[in-house]
C-alpha cells in the first residue's frame, strides 16, 4: 500500500487526531493544519490543532468558529494519532515527550528536503511547493471532502510558501493545484488582499529603517540586516514573530547583485534567529542545518543561543569559509 493509502486508512480507522504544525507557524503550517483538521472532522472523527502560542495576526482571518485550536497541552483531550505538518524534524514541532507517550502513531507530512523522517509514517514530498499542496493531493486520492473554507486554507499555504508563485518550488502542478482550489471555492482575491495588503504604517516604517541598516559584502553578493529589539520596539513590534509579516525577510533578494541574504533577529540576550534567503543555484539549507535549523535550498532558518553579535560572528565565520559549497 502506498503512503497516501496508508494515511487515508487511518482517517477511516482512527478516532482521535491531534494536528501539530511547526513552531512559529507560517501560512503553510497554519493553512495545512486548519485544512486537515476540518477534513478530519468532516469524516466524523475527533480532531484538535495544537498551537501553544498566539497565531500571527495576519493568518487569524482563516480561523472559523468551530475550529478547535488548543494552546495548553494540559487540556488536550484524548488522541491516538498525531499528525505533524510542515516540520522537518521533531524539535521543530510542538510535540512533547508526553504527546509521544500518549499517542499510538506519529504521521509526518512535509515538503522540506531536510526532513529526517522522524514519524512512524512519513509522507515527505520535497518536490511539492508546500505542505498544503500535499494535503490537497491526499484529499483527492482519498476522496476526502473539500469545502471553500478548506480550499482557502490550502491556497494560503501555496501562496505564502511560493511567495505568490515567484519561488523556485513552483511547478506546473502548483498552478494546477491553485486552479483546483479555486474551483473548490477558494477566494483568491480576498486571500491576496488579506495576505499582502494588510500592513500597518509602522510595518512599512520599520521595513524602511531596516533597509537603511542593510549591509553588503563579497562583491555585494551577500547582504544582511540586523534586526535588534530596539528597532522592533521603535515601531511597536512587541513580538519578534511579527517581523515576518512586515515583508523584510528575503527583501534584499530583490536587488540584482544579491545572491544570498541574511536576517538576524534579536529574540533575547541569548537567542538569535537567523533567516537565510538565496537565489539559485545557492543552497542556504546547508548553513541552517549546520546550526541545527532546517528549511529549503533557497529559504531556511536557524536559532543560535547567543547574543546577536556573537551569533553574527558564528554565522559569518562558517559562511565565508564554506561559501563555495553554497
Ligand atoms: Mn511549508
Amino acid at each position: 500500500m502506498d503512503i497516501f493509502q496508508q494515511i487515508i486508512k487511518f482517517f477511516r480507522t482512527g478516532t482521535n487526531f491531534l494536528i501539530v504544525p511547526h513552531k512559529r507557524p507560517d501560512g503553510d503550517a497554519i493553512g495545512s493544519s486548519l485544512a486537515l483538521h476540518r477534513i478530519i472532522k468532516l469524516v466524523n472523527k475527533n480532531s484538535a490543532v495544537f498551537i501553544p502560542e498566539e497565531i500571527p495576526e495576519s493568518f487569524r482571518f482563516l480561523i472559523v468558529n468551530d475550529d478547535i485550536i488548543v494552546q495548553d497541552e494540559n487540556i488536550l483531550s484524548n488522541y491516538d494519532i498525531v499528525i505533524t505538518l510542515d516540520s522537518s524534524n521533531l524539535d521543530r514541532t510542538y510535540v512533547t515527550r508526553k504527546i509521544i507517550d500518549n499517542s499510538n502513531i506519529i504521521i509526518n507530512i512535509d515538503h522540506h528536503k531536510t526532513n529526517d523522517s522522524f514519524g512512524d509514517i512519513n509522507l515527505v514530498m520535497p518536490d511539492s511547493s508546500s505542505t498544503c499542496e500535499i494535503i490537497l493531493k491526499l484529499s483527492k486520492v482519498g476522496y476526502l471532502p473539500l469545502t471553500p473554507n478548506i480550499a482557502n486554507c490550502l491556497l494560503t499555504g501555496i501562496f505564502t510558501d511560493t511567495g505568490f508563485f515567484r519561488n523556485q518550488n513552483v511547478t506546473d502542478a502548483t498552478f494546477e493545484s491553485a486552479a483546483e482550489l479555486i474551483r473548490f471555492g477558494a477566494d483568491h482575491e480576498t486571500l491576496i488582499s488579506k495576505l499582502l495588503q494588510s500592513k500597518t504604517v509602522d510595518d512599512l516604517k520599520f521595513h524602511s529603517e531596516a533597509m537603511l541598516k542593510s549591509e553588503f559584502s563579497y562583491q555585494k553578493q551577500v547582504g544582511w540586516i540586523v534586526i535588534s529589539k530596539e528597532l522592533m520596539k521603535k515601531y511597536n513590534i512587541n513580538d519578534y514573530r511579527q517581523v515576518w509579516g512586515t515583508g523584510i525577510i528575503g527583501f534584499l533578494n530583490n536587488i540584482s547583485h544579491v545572491e544570498v541574504s541574511y536576517y538576524f533577529i534579536e529574540v533575547s540576550d541569548n537567542e538569535t534567529i537567523i533567516e537565510y534567503r538565496a537565489k539559485n543555484p545557492h543552497d542556504v539549507s546547508i548553513i541552517a542545518k549546520h546550526f541545527g535549523g532546517g528549511g529549503h535550498k533557497l529559504a531556511s532558518g536557524c536559532t543560535i543561543n547567543e547574543n546577536i553579535e556573537l551569533a553574527q560572528k558564528k554565522v559569518f565565520d562558517y559562511f565565508f569559509n564554506n561559501y563555495s559549497l553554497m
